[in-house]
Protein backbone atom coordinates (compact mmCIF):
# COMPACT_ATOMS: atom_id res chain seq x y z
CA UNK A 1 0.00 0.00 0.00
CA UNK A 2 0.83 3.37 -0.30
CA UNK A 3 -0.34 6.56 1.73
CA UNK A 4 -0.01 9.97 0.44
CA UNK A 5 0.14 11.48 3.37
CA UNK A 6 1.78 15.46 4.32
CA UNK A 7 3.17 15.13 7.89
CA UNK A 8 1.25 17.89 9.88
CA UNK A 9 -2.31 16.61 7.93
CA UNK A 10 -4.96 15.90 10.39
CA UNK A 11 -6.69 13.37 8.05
CA UNK A 12 -3.55 11.92 6.78
CA UNK A 13 -2.22 11.47 10.43
CA UNK A 14 -5.23 9.60 11.36
CA UNK A 15 -4.76 6.84 8.88
CA UNK A 16 -0.62 6.77 9.37
CA UNK A 17 -2.01 5.99 13.18
CA UNK A 18 -4.58 3.38 11.99
CA UNK A 19 -1.66 1.20 9.75
CA UNK A 20 0.47 1.71 12.83
CA UNK A 21 -2.24 0.27 15.08
CA UNK A 22 -2.92 -2.64 12.76
CA UNK A 23 1.01 -2.67 12.02
CA UNK A 24 0.15 -2.95 8.16
CA UNK A 25 2.79 -1.85 5.94
CA UNK A 26 2.60 0.96 4.12
CA UNK A 27 4.78 3.34 1.87
CA UNK A 28 4.31 7.17 2.93
CA UNK A 29 4.75 9.35 -0.03
CA UNK A 30 5.10 12.82 0.75
CA UNK A 31 2.43 15.36 -0.55
CA UNK A 32 3.68 19.12 0.53
CA UNK A 33 0.60 21.22 0.96
CA UNK A 34 1.79 24.47 1.45
CA UNK A 35 3.65 24.02 -1.62
CA UNK A 36 0.44 22.93 -3.49
CA UNK A 37 1.26 19.67 -4.85
CA UNK A 38 -2.00 17.98 -3.65
CA UNK A 39 -3.20 20.65 -6.72
CA UNK A 40 -0.83 19.53 -9.17
CA UNK A 41 -3.01 17.71 -11.96
CA UNK A 42 -0.96 13.79 -11.16
CA UNK A 43 -2.29 14.22 -7.54
CA UNK A 44 -5.90 15.64 -8.59
CA UNK A 45 -6.35 12.60 -11.52
CA UNK A 46 -5.90 10.26 -8.01
CA UNK A 47 -8.00 12.50 -5.45
CA UNK A 48 -10.12 15.16 -7.26
CA UNK A 49 -11.05 17.25 -4.20
CA UNK A 50 -7.26 17.89 -4.24
CA UNK A 51 -6.61 16.94 -0.31
CA UNK A 52 -4.83 14.32 1.48
CA UNK A 53 -4.34 11.53 2.50
CA UNK A 54 -4.89 9.18 -0.07
CA UNK A 55 -4.79 5.40 -0.40
CA UNK A 56 -3.46 3.15 -3.19
CA UNK A 57 -4.05 -0.46 -2.68
CA UNK A 58 -3.30 -2.36 -5.90
CA UNK A 59 -6.06 -1.06 -8.15
CA UNK A 60 -8.11 0.73 -5.47
CA UNK A 61 -7.01 4.59 -4.95
CA UNK A 62 -9.11 5.90 -2.19
CA UNK A 63 -10.09 8.93 -0.78
CA UNK A 64 -11.39 10.40 2.66
CA UNK A 65 -9.36 9.09 5.79
CA UNK A 66 -12.37 8.12 7.74
CA UNK A 67 -13.24 5.85 4.67
CA UNK A 68 -9.97 5.07 4.43
CA UNK A 69 -9.59 3.36 8.25
CA UNK A 70 -12.82 1.54 7.65
CA UNK A 71 -11.41 -0.31 4.66
CA UNK A 72 -8.23 -1.02 6.56
CA UNK A 73 -10.27 -2.04 9.85
CA UNK A 74 -12.56 -4.13 7.02
CA UNK A 75 -9.12 -5.34 5.44
CA UNK A 76 -7.23 -6.68 8.47
CA UNK A 77 -10.21 -6.60 11.78
CA UNK A 78 -7.56 -7.15 14.92
CA UNK A 79 -6.68 -4.59 16.98
CA UNK A 80 -10.58 -3.52 15.81
CA UNK A 81 -10.80 0.11 16.11
CA UNK A 82 -14.97 -0.75 16.20
CA UNK A 83 -16.05 -1.95 19.30
CA UNK A 84 -17.97 -5.55 19.12
CA UNK A 85 -21.58 -4.16 19.82
CA UNK A 86 -23.24 -2.16 17.50
CA UNK A 87 -24.55 0.47 19.83
CA UNK A 88 -20.78 0.96 20.95
CA UNK A 89 -19.64 0.86 17.73
CA UNK A 90 -22.40 3.88 16.72
CA UNK A 91 -20.78 5.93 19.87
CA UNK A 92 -17.31 5.69 18.80
CA UNK A 93 -18.57 6.74 15.20
CA UNK A 94 -20.57 9.27 16.62
CA UNK A 95 -17.40 11.01 18.43
CA UNK A 96 -15.40 10.54 15.24
CA UNK A 97 -17.37 11.98 13.04
CA UNK A 98 -17.60 15.24 15.68
CA UNK A 99 -14.01 15.93 15.06
CA UNK A 100 -13.56 14.46 11.24
CA UNK A 101 -17.10 16.60 9.83
CA UNK A 102 -17.64 19.01 12.31
CA UNK A 103 -14.55 20.17 13.55
CA UNK A 104 -11.64 19.42 10.89
CA UNK A 105 -13.28 20.68 8.00
CA UNK A 106 -13.35 24.46 9.68
CA UNK A 107 -9.91 24.57 10.25
CA UNK A 108 -8.65 23.12 7.04
CA UNK A 109 -5.91 24.95 4.82
CA UNK A 110 -7.66 25.80 2.04
CA UNK A 111 -10.55 27.20 4.32
CA UNK A 112 -8.17 29.54 6.32
CA UNK A 113 -6.45 30.84 3.00
CA UNK A 114 -9.86 31.60 1.84
CA UNK A 115 -10.40 34.02 4.99
CA UNK A 116 -7.34 35.58 4.28
CA UNK A 117 -6.59 35.63 1.01
CA UNK A 118 -10.51 36.51 -0.85
CA UNK A 119 -12.34 37.42 1.90
CA UNK A 120 -9.93 39.74 3.47
CA UNK A 121 -9.65 38.19 7.17
CA UNK A 122 -6.36 39.76 8.72
CA UNK A 123 -4.31 37.45 10.56
CA UNK A 124 -5.96 37.94 14.18
CA UNK A 125 -9.19 37.45 12.54
CA UNK A 126 -8.65 34.25 11.34
CA UNK A 127 -6.84 32.96 14.52
CA UNK A 128 -9.87 33.97 15.96
CA UNK A 129 -12.23 31.94 13.71
CA UNK A 130 -9.96 28.86 14.48
CA UNK A 131 -10.23 29.14 18.19
CA UNK A 132 -13.97 29.48 18.14
CA UNK A 133 -15.25 26.71 15.88
CA UNK A 134 -12.38 24.24 17.36
CA UNK A 135 -13.28 25.54 20.95
CA UNK A 136 -16.96 24.73 19.97
CA UNK A 137 -16.63 21.69 18.77
CA UNK A 138 -13.71 20.70 21.89
CA UNK A 139 -16.19 22.54 24.76
CA UNK A 140 -18.92 19.73 23.47
CA UNK A 141 -16.24 16.65 23.22
CA UNK A 142 -15.16 16.98 27.06
CA UNK A 143 -19.12 16.71 27.99
CA UNK A 144 -19.54 13.76 25.86
CA UNK A 145 -15.85 12.70 26.62
CA UNK A 146 -16.77 12.63 30.15
CA UNK A 147 -19.40 9.97 29.75
CA UNK A 148 -17.90 7.33 27.69
CA UNK A 149 -14.52 7.07 28.39
CA UNK A 150 -13.61 4.69 30.66
CA UNK A 151 -10.87 5.20 31.91
CA UNK A 152 -9.66 8.34 31.70
CA UNK A 153 -7.30 7.34 28.98
CA UNK A 154 -9.41 6.59 25.92
CA UNK A 155 -12.45 8.26 24.15
CA UNK A 156 -14.60 5.16 24.52
CA UNK A 157 -14.49 2.56 27.21
CA UNK A 158 -10.48 1.22 27.67
CA UNK A 159 -9.10 0.55 24.32
CA UNK A 160 -8.12 2.48 21.60
CA UNK A 161 -11.05 3.28 19.05
CA UNK A 162 -11.52 5.21 15.79
CA UNK A 163 -12.33 7.87 17.88
CA UNK A 164 -9.00 7.99 19.57
CA UNK A 165 -7.28 7.74 16.28
CA UNK A 166 -9.71 11.22 15.25
CA UNK A 167 -9.02 13.16 19.07
CA UNK A 168 -5.05 13.07 18.78
CA UNK A 169 -4.47 14.55 15.65
CA UNK A 170 -7.32 17.56 15.97
CA UNK A 171 -5.28 17.87 19.38
CA UNK A 172 -2.02 18.25 17.86
CA UNK A 173 -3.34 20.67 15.28
CA UNK A 174 -4.66 22.88 17.80
CA UNK A 175 -1.73 22.81 19.85
CA UNK A 176 -0.08 24.45 16.36
CA UNK A 177 -2.54 26.95 16.54
CA UNK A 178 -2.07 27.93 20.48
CA UNK A 179 -5.82 26.92 21.39
CA UNK A 180 -5.88 27.83 24.93
CA UNK A 181 -6.87 23.88 26.25
CA UNK A 182 -7.46 24.16 30.11
CA UNK A 183 -11.42 23.75 29.35
CA UNK A 184 -10.83 20.45 27.76
CA UNK A 185 -8.92 18.64 30.98
CA UNK A 186 -10.48 15.10 29.79
CA UNK A 187 -10.14 15.34 26.07
CA UNK A 188 -6.18 16.96 27.08
CA UNK A 189 -5.78 14.06 29.69
CA UNK A 190 -7.19 11.17 26.82
CA UNK A 191 -5.38 12.98 23.82
CA UNK A 192 -1.89 13.25 25.94
CA UNK A 193 -1.90 9.43 27.45
CA UNK A 194 -3.06 7.76 23.60
CA UNK A 195 0.03 10.08 22.12
CA UNK A 196 2.45 8.39 24.33
CA UNK A 197 1.17 4.56 23.03
CA UNK A 198 3.92 3.72 20.45
CA UNK A 199 1.46 3.13 17.39
CA UNK A 200 0.27 7.03 18.01
CA UNK A 201 4.56 7.90 18.16
CA UNK A 202 5.26 5.93 14.93
CA UNK A 203 2.33 7.88 13.15
CA UNK A 204 3.07 11.54 14.63
CA UNK A 205 3.95 14.36 12.32
CA UNK A 206 7.66 14.50 13.76
CA UNK A 207 8.19 10.75 13.28
CA UNK A 208 7.46 11.56 9.35
CA UNK A 209 9.82 11.39 6.34
CA UNK A 210 8.72 14.63 5.52
CA UNK A 211 8.54 16.44 8.86
CA UNK A 212 10.18 20.04 8.77
N1 LIG B 1 -12.62 14.67 4.93
C1 LIG B 1 -11.30 14.53 4.40
C2 LIG B 1 -10.51 15.77 4.73
C3 LIG B 1 -9.17 15.77 4.08
C4 LIG B 1 -8.50 17.11 4.27
O1 LIG B 1 -9.15 18.13 4.53
N2 LIG B 1 -7.17 17.13 4.16
C5 LIG B 1 -6.46 18.37 4.33
C6 LIG B 1 -5.25 18.18 5.23
S1 LIG B 1 -5.71 17.70 6.85
C7 LIG B 1 -5.99 18.88 2.99
O2 LIG B 1 -5.60 18.12 2.14
N3 LIG B 1 -6.03 20.19 2.83
C8 LIG B 1 -5.58 20.79 1.63
C9 LIG B 1 -6.15 22.15 1.47
O3 LIG B 1 -6.88 22.59 2.36
O4 LIG B 1 -5.84 22.77 0.47
C10 LIG B 1 -10.63 13.30 5.01
O5 LIG B 1 -10.99 12.92 6.11
O6 LIG B 1 -9.75 12.70 4.34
Amino acid sequence: MKLYSYFRSSAAYRVRIALAVKDLPCEIVPTHLKRSEHRLPDYLAKNPQGLVPTLEDGALVLGQSLAIIEYLEERQPEPALLPKAHGDRAQVRALALAIACDIHPLNNLRVLEYLEHELGADPAAVTAWYRHWVGVGFAALEAQLRHTSGDGHHCFGSAVTLADVCLVPQLYNARRYALPLEAYPTLVGIGDALARLPAFERASPAAQPDAE
